[in-house]
């Protein structure tokens, strides 16, 4: 007789790598749905679906055509979409955000999160940023900001009925109370937020009152999450929200980020999702330890779904985790140009502008192998590491010749170059995490880029230092992307292969 699958006892954290900020997350019946924030990039508000808040499956962008997101050429890195909500409601689903290089705040709703999502329903009268929904027993919506105020809306109108009014800002002294979520749990309604700033000082408080608009009063035991002035190897922890788990229990996803090198420590993959079991106690939440390594749920862990390595782009339609800075226009990155093949057809632009024509996911591993079959017969173009206009190293290939090329700050470098034969070429960039830290100042991992032969041997035309695509060097809220580009003509792409390599 067969034995029962042996059960998985650990979880790793995040639950959700790479660049995928301000999760929120809501429960329907069994399923969990989850979404984060996305700015520049094109479609935004990536959504995830669940059945365990352990393994997440991307299955779809909520805003994925112009009449959702439009991000002019003037959106600066790191605008564009902050913050969303994600909540189930009367039989449906609602997504609030504020897009601070367009409409301000912004609301969806679906009938199935993986889409089709409505046009947006503009919300003039509510200004704020990081924008939370609840409803009130009477089906009274309030809609609370960051700072942290509230307001009555009719969520199918976008109209404010009545004057926004202040509920609590947090720990007196801490910066920035923000990303508000209110829940009616038991006899109390709970207002959760980040405090503190999304750098190394982040952390989650909270405060309770008999209403939805109070009064509050905070929990005795502020910040509920934090790890502030800690070793910790996960830091800047903040930006939750509650949810309960199958069983009953409570649980939080976060976001946090995961330094490495020496001094002051550079995070490359930008600030990541992170789960945590919450207890009660006093009817207050206590949030559990938090590790890399976590104890898993007391229920069945799904079987994590499959994650090819290669993208044969055989399909008519990109994979959901491509992305693109501020728009992807068809008639310059099809897949139905050429049978298999992903066609990118330049805008004019280079990295170093905001309308280049490149296709990249998330960087989701420290270590990690990116390479892709380039034909550049029609055009110029490559593969690259992208943080954003000023912060980008590509390996790029036109005319018999591939070259490595550097943008840090105000600096542009060609850092090698070399010839190569003609015709479609292995272009390949790696990067390696700095495994041991023997001086201070030794920068988070090491980037190779370079092209593979037929042996698959890599030709390293240059190794960089990774820390200038990291936050701390580049600044901002978002994580490296790595994708194929195009800056002339038209560049082919039979596949990209993306794998974490073990550290
Ligand atoms: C977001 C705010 C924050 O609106 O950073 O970490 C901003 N928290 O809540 C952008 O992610």
């Amino acid at each position: 007789m067969s034995s029962a699958p042996e059960r998985d006892t650990t979880f790793n954290n995040p639950v959700i790598p790479g660049f995928h900020p301000d999760p929120s997350v809501c429960r329907a019946g069994e399923d969990y749905y989850l979404a984060c924030s996305s700015f520049e990039y094109f479609p935004g508000i990536p959504v995830f679906h669940s059945r365990d808040l352990v393994h997440w499956t991307q299955i779809g962008n909520a805003l994925d055509r112009p009449s959702q997101l439009r991000l002019p050429p003037g959106t600066p890195a790191s605008g564009g979409l902050y913050a969303p909500t994600l909540r189930h409601h009367d039989g449906r689903f609602w997504l609030i955000v504020t897009n601070v290089s367009g409409d301000g705040n912004v609301l969806f709703t679906a009938t199935d999160p993986a889409g089709p999502w409505s046009d947006p329903v503009r919300l003039p009268g509510v200004h704020g940023i990081d924008p939370d929904l609840a409803w009130d027993e009477d089906g009274t919506c309030w809609c609370t900001v960051a700072g942290v105020s509230q307001v009555r809306i009719d969520p199918y109108t976008g109209e404010t009925l009545g004057e926004p009014q202040r509920l609590w800002s947090g720990t007196p002294g801490a910066k920035a109370p923000e990303a508000p979520h209110l829940y009616r749990i038991g006899e109390y309604w709970y207002l959760l937020i980040a405090e503190g700033g999304t750098e190394r000082c982040h952390g989650v408080s909270i405060a309770r009152g008999r209403t939805p608009n109070g009064p509050f009063e905070p929990c005795p035991d502020n910040p509920i999450l934090t790890h502030r002035g800690t070793e910790h190897p996960i830091q800047n922890t903040g930006h939750g929200d509650l949810v309960q788990g199958p069983d009953g229990s409570w649980w939080m996803v976060f976001l946090g980020v995961r330094p490495r090198g020496g001094t002051p420590g550079w995070h490359v993959l930008g600030r990541e999702t992170f789960l945590a079991p919450v207890n009660w106690t006093d009817r207050w939440p206590v949030v559990g330890e938090v590790s890399p390594v976590m104890a898993a749920p007391p229920w069945p862990l799904e079987e994590p779904a499959a994650r090819p390595v290669r993208d044969d782009f055989d399909l008519s339609e990109l994979a959901h985790y491509w992305i693109s800075p501020r728009s992807r226009p068809a008639e310059h990155c099809t897949t139905k140009e050429r049978a298999g093949w992903l066609s990118l057809r330049a805008r004019g632009g280079s990295l170093d502008d905001p309308e280049v024509t490149l296709v990249g996911r998330r960087q989701q591993h420290h270590s990690c192998r990116t390479r892709a079959l380039v034909d550049p017969a029609e055009g110029r173009g490559g593969l690259a590491v992208r943080f954003d206009e000023e912060h980008h190293y590509e390996i790029e290939t036109a005319d018999g010749e591939v070259r490595v090329l550097a943008r840090i700050g105000p600096l542009r470098s060609v850092v090698a170059s070399r010839p190569v034969a003609a015709g479609p070429v292995v272009l390949r960039i790696d990067t390696a995490v700095t495994r041991e830290v023997t001086e201070a100042r030794q920068g988070p991992d090491t980037v190779s880029l370079g092209v593979e032969d037929a042996k698959g041997t890599f030709d390293v035309l240059a190794a960089l230092d990774g820390r200038y695509l990291s936050t701390e060097v580049a600044g901002g809220f978002t994580g490296r992307v790595i994708g194929p580009y195009a800056v002339a003509g038209t560049v082919h792409v039979d596949w990209v292969d993306h794998e974490e390599v073990p550290d």
